[in-house]
């Protein structure tokens, strides 16, 4: 049989259908088949090989690949929780959705609110309230743009959080922050895709923690696939909050959180009592990673590797190569760094460390020569 005859047989086509997490896995999901899904198609990203980390850690044997969940359609992982929130939500009757967000969350609201109206929920709408000042370009655009209201709120991620708590006890409004359960079952399919790449579990999961929903969704994901038998051992859950901003680490609420990575900058996190229990059930740890680390991952993640992501999830990097300095990496080990959401949300941070301004030239071949020093 040629080749072309074997490609252009479907069973051996390398791109498959994907419509989207829910319906990909919907069988280990709590859902039926009845309920209207609504889906951006989001889910099925990238598993990237990342050879220079694993050589910045210099440990014999390393396997590192990053879950590259910026390929989200709207750029971070947060769409695998609302695909499945915004489509119960609906469900349920509801047609408001409202949640409190350091940038992500919002926009992933926002967006699947969008998807909502243009599948038959035309009075679909969606409220975001975002601490002022303090969230990335991108996102605030993103929310903006996707026809979500916005509302700046004088105060941090934590008091907003309060704030749409309280709102959606009072009114049928539906609350679409990791505090939902839904927003969880969602997120775990990251941790079946992980395995279902791999074709194993990874040794090690690294990732950052904010509100510490995604590291217990992921956790919930590894055990129930290692219930079903899919995979025979679990990894470590690592999880890593950046220095300012660690509650869980310091082991009290920071009052005022602070760094570079706006995304994570939470200092009472809704899920901490989840998350801790998945680091304790999986021999994982808590750490904090400083800014300082955490733009040297960055760095390493884009120039080194080629991959873009943004601050926050630099930290899951960050704290792969803390650990791999501390002695902490049995060789010849897999890790899996989750790479959370786009750097394209926040260029202005990348404007600010890249240390490179463009040169300027006349628009001539030897004008851009003479830039380049090619005499
Ligand atoms: C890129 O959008 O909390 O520990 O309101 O945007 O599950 O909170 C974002 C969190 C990591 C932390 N990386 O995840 C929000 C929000 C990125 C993020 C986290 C967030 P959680």
């Amino acid at each position: 049989m040629s080749f072309w005859t074997r490609f252009l047989n479907n069973k051996e086509k390398s791109i498959k259908p994907w419509n989207g997490l829910i319906n990909g896995y919907r069988d280990l999901l709590d859902i039926d088949n009845k309920t209207k899904v609504i889906t951006l198609c989001e889910g099925n990203t990238p598993l990237v090989p990342a050879p220079a980390i694993a050589q910045a850690c210099n440990v014999a044997g390393l396997s590192v690949y990053l879950k590259f969940e910026g390929a989200n359609p709207s750029g971070s992982f947060k769409d695998r929780g609302m695909t499945m929130a915004v489509t119960k939500a609906i469900a349920k009757g509801l047609r408001t959705m409202i949640c409190a967000s350091t940038g992500n969350t919002s926009a992933s609201a926002a967006a699947y609110t969008a998807c909502a109206r243009a599948n038959g929920f035309e009075t679909a709408c969606c409220v975001v309230l975002v601490p002022d000042g303090y969230i990335a370009l991108g996102k605030l655009a993103q929310a903006l743009v996707y026809g979500s209201q916005v509302i700046q709120v004088a105060g941090n991620f934590d008091q907003a959080l309060q704030i749409v708590r309280q709102l959606s006890e009072k009114h049928p409004i539906a609350l679409v922050n990791s505090v939902n359960p839904d927003r969880i079952e969602g997120q775990k399919t990251a941790a079946f895709e992980v395995c279902d790449q791999l074709g194993r579990a990874p040794d090690i999961l690294t990732i950052p923690v904010g509100n510490a929903g995604n590291i217990s969704a992921y956790w919930a994901g590894f055990k129930q696939y290692y219930e079903l038998g899919i995979i025979n051992a679990k990894p470590k859950m690592c999880g890593f909050q950046a220095a300012g901003a660690a509650p869980i680490v310091k082991g009290e609420v920071v009052e005022n959180p602070e760094t570079i990575a706006t995304a994570i900058r939470i200092g009472n996190p809704a899920s901490w009592q989840m998350a801790a229990e998945a680091v304790q059930e999986s021999y994982g740890l808590v750490e904090a990673v400083t800014d300082e680390e955490i733009i040297q991952a960055y760095k390493l993640i884009h120039a080194g590797q080629g991959i873009c992501c943004e601050p926050a999830s630099a930290a899951s990097v960050a704290g792969l190569i803390k650990m791999a300095q501390q002695g902490r990496l049995q060789r010849e080990s897999t890790v899996v760094c989750v790479l959370t959401g786009n750097g394209l949300k926040d260029p202005q941070t990348a404007l600010d460390v890249s240390g490179f301004s463009p040169v300027k030239a006349e628009a001539s071949m030897e004008a851009v020569a003479k830039a380049l020093n090619l005499g």
